[in-house]
């Protein structure tokens, strides 16, 4: 049984992050409908942009960030079988995060900070809108020091032995997450504060992006690796088997921090401002990206495999029908394969520098995103919800018919929504736009498409309304959970000697250290050389 402290640290984070999420997906829905243009009557560009870059910050950084953070206390303290390290310190992480969040809300539902999830200048937003969001990282890094302390702590009093597998792809997740945020960190303290408050007269959007691209490829894995610690270290024992290799998943958890954080300008192909040389080292860097990604799918593959032969499938296939289908965290990990599948190759086109400015900017990337952030990390977030909320509330789910129901939703929901956004974005329709005023026989194709993005939001908004209840109804019903192990996954074999770099954070530091001044170094530097679009770098 874990403590109380953790307890209520996990339900509170969670319990955010989830509100956060229901908002947004009301108005995704929103955004489908007017997007398609098939009800005059909804169209308003200004109340379209503000929805969608309200939905986009409660999606890709409140979500986010409050289900990691939650996530990460639980990690830690069962799988390291101690209580948090400094609760006020974590309380005070979470208080921070939650400010922040409503000082950012408030400009973005006025159609204040209509900026987008990206708020690249030179749109602007309210202040409010930047000093939230610079809060929300702050807290975090509350939490990445809980982590990482914990992390030590327990090495150091178990010198011999490696941390947990799910501890330690937190704390990589955690140095991840500290990396990661500098880019942001710097363009939002530096640029976007001092400018929106007319401190500053000019802006350099060429720096504002480069600082961005930093933050906006590893933020990625920020948010899939908890998604990987489920099906790394719940999946294989939910179906009843092992892992199969503890060892690859921790090169794949090292491999993600590695080779994702020095290759941003993978999202600048077609910007100006880098020379091709500089986005060819990202590009390459991104191809290295997806092994980490390719190796998890065949290992989570594999370790099902052995649980369905041990459940008594026999055959090459026979053992992916007895599988346990109906347990959430099973069916969940192979909705999410299915859709990583598409998702991922989706990436690589993006990837690829010349096929890029094919997809670029149109809705083919929001499919990719929708795919393999809201589909694959997204249906693990709610696996993960499913295994905690019986532990956490001591109360049983309060369905496990609906429970498969809501997940099959989803995924249909998000196969319809985001299989029309490929097609459409190869018929040239851009994204993030409210309407085009163009009209012509290519624009006449994009409807039929625009009817089955209607139909997927409709299933996403049901999908989710049905996870908030049955999460609302376990703990209000009275049903008592029996099993509180955490159950995690181990391997068929006990540990051998595990090699003692995976575990050099000192060294894998320098490492990225040397590999972001390596891709970052000049391509920062450039801006304080040149004078681009009227404006010095920090715009005085
Ligand atoms: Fe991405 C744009 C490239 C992964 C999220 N991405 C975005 C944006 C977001 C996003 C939010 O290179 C939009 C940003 C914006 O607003 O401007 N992405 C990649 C690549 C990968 C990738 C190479 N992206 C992600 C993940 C995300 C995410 C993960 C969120 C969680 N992405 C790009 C690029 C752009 C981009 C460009 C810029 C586009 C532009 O022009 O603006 C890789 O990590 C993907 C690797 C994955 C694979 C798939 C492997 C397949 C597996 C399946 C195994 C299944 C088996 C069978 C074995 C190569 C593992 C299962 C069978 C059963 C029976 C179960
Ligand atoms: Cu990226």
């Amino acid at each position: 049984m874990i403590d109380a402290q953790t307890r209520r640290l996990t339900l509170w984070h969670l319990s955010v992050a989830f509100c956060a999420f229901l908002i947004a997906c009301i108005l995704g829905f929103y955004q489908v409908v007017e997007r398609s243009g098939i009800f005059p009557a909804l169209q308003s560009a200004k109340v379209y942009f503000a929805s969608v870059s309200t939905h986009g910050v409660l999606m890709a950084y409140v979500l986010t960030t409050f289900f990691i953070m939650g996530f990460g206390y639980y990690t830690a303290a069962t799988s390291l079988k101690r209580p948090i390290w400094h609760p006020t310190l974590a309380w005070a992480g979470f208080g921070l995060s939650l400010l922040g969040t409503v000082l950012a809300a408030i400009p973005l539902l006025l159609g204040r900070a209509s900026v987008l999830y990206t708020f690249y200048p030179p749109i602007q937003a309210s202040p409010w809108f930047y000093i939230g969001a610079a809060l929300l990282v702050v807290g975090s890094w509350a939490w990445c020091a809980v982590m990482l302390v914990m992390a030590l702590v327990w090495k150091r009093e178990n010198a011999n032995r490696p941390l947990p597998l799910a501890m330690y792809a937190t704390t990589l997740n955690a140095l991840l997450w500290l990396w990661t945020s500098v880019g942001v960190a710097l363009e939002v303290v530096l640029q976007l504060i001092p400018w929106s408050l007319g401190w500053t007269q000019t802006i350099d959007p060429g720096l504002a992006r480069t600082l961005f691209a930093w933050t906006l490829h590893p933020i990625v894995y920020f948010w899939l690796i908890p998604a990987y610690i489920a099906l790394y270290c719940f999946v294989p024992k939910a179906a009843g088997g092992f892992l199969f290799s503890d060892e690859i998943a921790r090169l794949a958890f090292l491999g993600l921090v590695l080779f994702g954080l020095p290759i941003g300008f993978h999202h600048l192909y077609v910007d100006p401002e880098q020379a091709a040389g500089w986005k060819l080292l990202h590009g390459i860097g991104t191809f290295l990206v997806a092994i980490p990604t390719l190796v998890t799918g065949f290992t989570v593959l594999a370790s099902l495999e052995i649980a369905g032969r041990l459940n008594g499938g026999k055959g090459l296939f026979g053992w992916i029908g007895t599988l346990p289908w109906g347990n959430p965290m099973v069916l969940s990990a192979i909705l999410a394969l299915l859709m990583l599948i598409l998702g991922g190759f989706g990436g690589i086109i993006n990837a690829s520098y010349a096929l890029n400015t094919m997809v670029h900017n149109t809705a083919w990337v929001s499919g990719h995103f929708h795919l393999i952030f809201a589909g694959t990390t997204v249906i693990m977030y709610f696996a993960i919800a499913y295994h905690l909320w019986p532990r956490l509330t001591g109360k049983a789910l309060y369905s496990n018919h609906l429970a498969p129901v809501q997940l099959w939703l989803w995924f249909s929901g998000m196969v319809l929504l985001s299989t029309p956004w490929h097609v459409l974005g190869l018929l040239g329709q851009p994204r993030r736009i409210s309407s085009v005023t163009y009209h012509s026989l290519l624009t006449l194709s994009w409807q039929p498409y625009e009817l089955f993005m209607i139909m997927g939001g409709g299933l996403l908004l049901a999908s989710a309304i049905l996870f908030g209840y049955l999460l609302v109804k376990t703990l209000t019903h009275s049903a008592l959970q029996a099993d509180l192990d955490p159950a995690y996954a181990e391997t068929p074999y006990p540990h051998k000697n595990l090699p003692a770099w995976l575990e050099n954070f000192k060294l894998w530091n320098l490492i990225i250290g040397a590999l972001m001044l390596l891709s970052f170094g000049i391509p920062i530097a450039q801006f304080f050389f040149l004078k681009t679009y009227g404006s010095t770098p920090w715009g005085y």
